[in-house]
């Protein structure tokens, strides 16, 4: 094995000779489309999460793992200013932009954008433009991440993005104001999310999930553990093929039912900002305090401000009262598994998973029938510890805990019983549960 391949196995493990060939290819491209010299290589992962979903963005607590699927970026740094993009996959056109504190977007759905927010906010918070660099994007999948399989893959490109400007620009970035500047710079390409997909992309460590507080001390800091994950089983990942596009409309009426929430609880709780303030309150007490649906007219007549969330009618109804179950006790839930997985009671983790599965579907109302098919399969087989989806919903992935010895005949099982249920092929792999963002090293091409 050489010293390359021995390096790349530290990061990911038994893919290292896989991951070494599409190294290789790509500083290959690089040489073709920027000519011979040095290169820089970063990376930043994609993501699941165990559990805690749609909590982030309600101050609460997440438990996400890192793939060993990732975005690299090869770049040399240029000394004018000014970035140029390309990506090994055709079907991303080139890009060029000049580094400002005001940089122009490109047209919605331009991937530049996952290079100028970053760009950007990068430079404001340094006050000085950040060196501009020549990048070649290789995030293809299977090794690069799932795109809109709600294993952020948006979030793996800026994160990328931005430990590259900041290694040029030598800024030594800890991971709470890099983590809140990698959102920022998701703003810029325009989604409103919470704050644990850059997280997990940037901290994590091999072989953990993070237990993640998303909400901030005074100081603006998060409170982060490294969760190891159950000995003896592994974490499969069950793409279901469905691609949540368009989504976004639902994603930001969750956020208004759950901001709406928050409104008509202050009435009793003044002084409440999120939903996690009221987590030690019991759900009985709370439950009488929301509608079970009302529309966006009706709340903001009653003073609820939701004006500035994008996409939300005034006429769409919102279940606030479902919404914010949802999110009150996915949040006891998340703390319930770091219990478990604590003294090792994989059975009530199992448990917690197919809770947070039901509450999701019932009460937060983004899973699909692809995904209660891929969850029901996987409790089939022996031994499985729950199954539940990951990320936003609507499409995307389901995780579950696997015995390691049942982990071909589990691949097997559901993989036939999705297609022959739903007629669509589902991808299974093992999440490898890889390291956090950064410089992987050197390379001269
Ligand atoms: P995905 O699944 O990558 O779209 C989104 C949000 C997360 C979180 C989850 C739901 C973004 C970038 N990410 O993730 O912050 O809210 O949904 O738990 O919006």
């Amino acid at each position: 094995m050489t010293e390359f391949v021995a390096h790349l196995e530290s990061i990911y493990g038994p893919t290292a000779e896989q991951q070494s060939a599409r190294y290789r290819a790509g500083l290959e491209r690089f040489r073709e489309a920027y000519g011979p010299g040095p290169v820089h290589i970063f990376r930043a992962p994609g993501r699941v999460n165990l559990i805690g979903e749609h909590t982030d963005y309600n101050h609460g607590y997440v438990l996400p793992v890192a793939l060993d699927r990732d975005a690299l970026l090869l770049a040399r740094p240029r000394p004018d200013g000014q970035v140029r993009l390309k990506n090994v996959e055709g079907k991303f056109s080139p890009g060029t932009f000049s580094v400002s504190a005001t940089i122009p977007s490109a047209p919605i759905g331009d991937w530049s954008n996952y290079a100028r927010g970053p760009a950007q906010e990068l430079t404001r918070l340094l006050g000085k433009p950040v060196p501009g660099f020549d990048g070649l994007v290789s995030a293809a999948p299977p090794y690069g991440v799932p795109r809109g399989a709600g294993v952020s893959s948006s979030s793996a490109l800026t994160v990328a993005m931005a430990v590259a400007f900041a290694h040029f620009a030598g800024w030594d970035w800890q991971g709470a104001e890099m983590a809140r500047l990698c959102s920022d710079a998701e703003w810029y390409v325009g989604t409103r999310g919470g704050i644990m997909d850059q997280f997990i992309a940037l901290l994590a460590e091999r072989g953990h999930a993070l237990f993640l507080d998303c909400r901030p001390d005074a100081q603006g800091d998060f409170l982060s553990r490294p969760i190891p994950l159950p000995a003896g089983y592994r974490l499969l990942v069950m793409d279901s093929g469905v691609r949540h596009t368009n989504t976004r409309n639902e994603f930001n009426q969750r956020v208004a039912a759950c901001r709406a929430g928050v409104a008509l609880l202050r009435r009793v709780y003044p002084a409440i900002t999120h939903l996690r303030d009221v987590e030690d309150e019991p759900w009985g007490g709370l439950e009488a305090l929301l509608p079970e649906v009302a529309s966006v007219a009706e709340l903001k007549g009653e003073g609820v401000a939701l004006g500035d969330l994008p996409n939300v009618p005034d006429d769409a109804p919102l279940r606030v009262r479902a919404c914010c179950r949802h999110v009150w006790s996915e949040n006891h839930r998340v703390l319930a598994t770091i219990s478990a997985l604590d003294r090792g009671d994989i059975v009530r983790v199992g448990q917690l998973l197919d809770e947070a599965h039901q509450s999701a579907g019932t009460d937060y109302c983004i899973s699909t029938p692809e995904l209660d098919t891929l969850a029901a399969a996987a409790r089939q087989v022996n031994g499985v510890a729950g199954a539940r989806l990951t990320g936003a919903g609507w499409g995307g992935c389901v995780i579950s805990l696997v015995p390691e010895g049942e982990v071909a005949e589990f691949t097997a099982y559901v993989g036939r019983v999705y297609t022959v249920q739903t007629g669509q092929e589902a991808t299974i792999f093992p999440c490898q549960a890889g390291p956090g963002a950064g410089l992987v090293g050197l390379a001269e091409v």
